[in-house]
């Protein structure tokens, strides 16, 4: 037997299969088609070819325009060698060139990494090394960031990346718009390969990746087009990152584009961007995280005379963390459109409200599965069922649902099932006709208002402080985010100061989002029975805190 495993073998596969019985089911049933995801946008092209398809600013794609130049872009990339089977980490705020780079290597077969404007060397580094990228795509400068420095950081320790394509003012990499080459015939990659690594809210020490293929996401998004009823006259505004899951395929982006409708990316989703472009373009659909939902009903009912700007808005989706029923009633009044709630997970498993239930549903639950073949179970700790109403653990399994993490072995026997169910690491209850109300959580996260912070991952960091002994992140409740992170720090001796930690956490290159909100100093912390950090007594403790704060001020 060989001494040497490669990397990759000992972690685990890149793509966990569906079992044999399960493919045919889904093919029977019509989920997967063995399309590639790049037909999505070919199909439309010849369908709706003089109709827009993208508007970013002043620049608009019509369905032709894109398709021929999603051509050029992957005849480009081949030209230099990246080829079908290869990662691509893809790091853009939401332009225009985002849209064409993901068509193009998917219709190379090549396979994008979904990495976040917030992300920074920690992260990016990380991506790009696991991975085995050999290219990342960023643009030159965006929201006060130079992406190039963090290029160059990060290509020191990532021996693979042979490309740096950078969106803008290229330096020394390689330009967006010198990737561009005569259309060539490119065989059509497998629809039941890995298509692109989605990124996990996850709760432990590294990011886990997301093996999506073409023929389960191809199903999501035509099934949310379905259930949301796009059509060629729908107009999508992408207001969150457009990498993200939600906005991406939740219909968003590519169920838009599948539906023949236009999509228009925002730069920011601030009320004021926002409604103009909303106003301009005469959007009809968009997406947001509770805290955003929340800011544009405040400014909608600030605005006097009503809110003429969104009178052309017929849906709001909101979703990534729990909207309160309080605010979930707000939304119709004020901003005068239907609400959709939407529970995912880039895991897989998505739920809707419907848009013939009731005022009941759609304020109270968060919706329901997609698919009639997602198997969705609430159960006790011992993966016993529990009677329908009552609180439990959530887990799935379905046509567009993972079955593993990308090269995780370990951490998969953990995550799935023996018998492949996701353990979503939500606690929920589910109602007659399969409708589902998130209760909270039992994974080590903290969920800031969409954005997902693993306690693991932030304590590591803290851990590397020479003055840090012992270190735990738990979530405290928060007014806008709906929770924010609490880091309790055992110190080594004397206390440093915090804002030394943070300062310390940046130089680590950590995205912003996931440096602690707060930071406690304790002597020592509560432990459990058996002997381990007890979270649920740190977070009972900082809540207190801030209650009784709350109650002085
Ligand atoms: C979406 O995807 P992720 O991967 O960033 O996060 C998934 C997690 C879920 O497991 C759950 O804990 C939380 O985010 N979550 C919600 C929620 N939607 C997501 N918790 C309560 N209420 C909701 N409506 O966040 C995502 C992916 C696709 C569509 C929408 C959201």
């Amino acid at each position: 037997m060989s001494a040497v495993i490669s990397a990759s073998a000992a972690e685990g596969a890149d793509l966990t299969p569906w079992p044999a019985e399960f493919v045919e089911r889904y093919r029977a049933a019509g989920y997967w088609r063995g399309e590639p995801l790049d037909a999505l946008l070919r199909d439309s092209a010849r369908q709706h070819a003089t109709r827009t398809a993208l508007v970013c600013g002043t620049r608009r794609w019509s369905y032709a325009e894109l398709d021929a130049r999603v051509d050029r872009i992957a005849a480009g990339l081949a030209q230099r060698g990246i080829a079908a089977g290869q990662r691509v980490v893809l790091q853009l705020p939401n332009i225009g060139e985002y849209v064409l780079m993901v068509f193009a290597l998917f219709r190379l077969g090549a396979q994008p990494v979904f990495a976040l404007p917030a992300h920074r060397r920690s992260e990016i580094g990380y991506f790009c090394a696991f991975s085995e990228a050999i290219a990342l795509v960023i643009a030159d400068r965006h929201g006060g960031f130079d992406y190039r420095a963090l290029a160059r950081e990060v290509r020191a320790d990532a021996p693979t990346l042979a490309h740096i394509i950078v969106v803008g003012d290229a330096q020394e990499f390689t330009a967006f718009e010198a990737i561009d080459a005569e259309p060539v015939a490119l065989p059509a990659p497998d629809a039941g390969a890995l298509a692109f690594l989605q990124l996990s809210g996850g709760s432990t020490g590294r990011p886990k990746l997301i093996p999506r293929t073409h023929d389960d996401y191809f199903y999501s998004v035509r099934a949310s087009a379905d259930i949301c009823g796009l059509t060629e006259q729908s107009v999508y505004l992408c207001a969150l990152p457009a990498a993200h899951n939600f906005p991406m395929s939740s219909p968003g982006i590519l169920g838009v584009l599948y539906a023949g409708g236009c999509v228009v990316l925002a730069p920011d989703a601030s009320p004021d961007t926002a409604f103009a472009l909303i106003a301009r373009e005469r959007v009809t659909i968009t997406a947001l995280v509770p805290p955003l939902a929340m800011v544009w009903m405040d400014a909608a009912a600030s605005r006097t005379n009503g809110c003429h700007e969104l009178a052309s808005l017929q849906l709001l989706q909101v979703g990534g963390a729990r909207l309160s029923d309080e605010a979930a009633r707000r939304v119709g009044p004020l901003l005068g459109c239907r609400l959709q709630q939407v529970f995912g997970m880039a895991e897989g498993l998505v739920n809707y409200t419907r848009f013939d239930d009731g005022e009941a549903l759609v304020v109270g639950t968060q919706g329901r599965a997609i698919s009639p073949d997602d198997e969705v179970r609430i159960v006790d700790d011992e993966d016993r069922d529990v009677p329908e109403g009552t609180a439990g653990h959530l887990i799935t399994r379905g046509p567009y649902t993972i079955r593993g993490y990308f090269r995780a072995a370990v951490h998969n026997a953990r995550a799935f099932t023996h018998d492949g169910f996701y353990r979503t690491g939500d606690i929920v209850r589910k109602l007659p006709g399969g409708y589902l109300v998130v209760e909270g959580r039992d994974k080590d996260q903290i969920n800031r208002g969409g954005d997902k912070v693993a306690a693991e991952e932030v304590e590591n960091h803290l851990l590397a402080h020479p003055a840090v002994l012992d270190a735990a992140v738990v979530a405290m409740p928060d007014a806008y985010l709906g929770e924010r992170s609490c880091a309790f720090i055992v110190p080594r001796g004397e206390a440093p100061r915090a804002t030394e930690i943070a300062r310390f956490m940046r130089e680590r290159g950590l995205a912003q989002y996931k440096l602690p909100d707060r930071i406690e100093f304790v002597a020592q912390f509560p432990k459990t029975g058996v002997g381990k950090i007890d979270k649920g007594a740190l977070r009972l403790a900082v809540s207190e805190k801030l209650a009784a704060h709350a109650a002085v001020s």
